[in-house]
């Protein structure tokens, strides 16, 4: 029912040529399996050409950022509704990163959240720990649960090597799924994807996707090396 999905999140990595063949090869490898989601999450300079390269096929796209305003004065920033009106399958918001480098808090995450949500748009809302859930979904009305994903990553796993044990994640996992739950009741709770992200790798993947309440997997560092990342698609297939 909760359809698995691996995303590769790139951060801030590539140039536009890398970028543009890893997603064409990812495409011929996949063929048209639409069993499981694959998506690449990529910096918004490359995102018009592999929303062209994608079109049609199994592999989402996905922005890293966009801000709560639609438009206005604020240089450098990027508008969701440009997103929403270019094509991107999804935009990740609250991502620890941009909490922890860029001053992001729950508060702006979930101006971000609503702003994206009212553009039509699917979100995956990231979360370090269960007591920023209910915070960043404040305001979000029960039929656009429909179009978000929690992302679950623990800030001692992001980018050090070192996942959260599989019973850790899940534990963290099926909390979750509990305050949504208590929010929004059981049919949004069983129905909203859950992910894991921090370090995962060819080692820990398998356990990890096997979880009731993971549905889905956040790749770094890993991501960066095609054939590795092709690999962990091949474990959540
Ligand atoms: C956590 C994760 C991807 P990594 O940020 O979102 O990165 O796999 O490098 O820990």
């Amino acid at each position: 029912m909760r359809k698995p999905i691996i995303i590769a999140n790139w951060k801030m990595n590539f140039l536009r040529d890398q970028a543009d063949q890893y997603v064409a090869k990812l495409i011929k490898k996949l063929k048209n399996d639409r069993q499981i989601e694959v998506a690449i999450a990529s910096q918004d300079l490359f995102l018009p050409d592999l929303i062209r390269i994608a079109d049609e096929t199994p592999v989402s796209i996905v922005a890293q950022n966009a801000h709560w305003e639609n438009f206005g004065p604020f240089t450098g920033e990027t508008s969701p509704k440009a997103l929403a009106n270019i094509g991107v399958d999804y935009v990740m918001l609250g991502h620890f990163e941009r909490r922890e480098l860029f001053n992001e808090t729950n508060s702006t995450v979930n101006l971000k959240v609503r702003t994206a949500l009212n553009n039509g748009m699917n979100v995956i809302v990231d979360v370090e720990e269960l007591e920023q859930v209910a915070p960043v979904l404040e305001g979000v009305l029960e039929e656009q649960m429909q179009r978000i994903m929690i992302g679950f990553e623990p800030t001692f796993a992001i980018g050090t090597g070192m996942s959260a044990s599989t019973k850790g994640a899940e534990d963290v996992a099926a909390q979750i799924r509990k305050t949504i739950k208590k929010l929004y009741g059981i049919n949004v709770a069983d129905a909203t994807r859950i992910l894991y992200g921090g370090s995962v790798n060819r080692d820990n993947l398998k356990d990890l996707i096997n979880q009731v309440d993971i549905d889905g997997v956040l790749v770094g560092k890993a991501a960066l090396d095609f054939q590795t990342f092709w690999e962990l698609v091949q474990i959540v297939q």
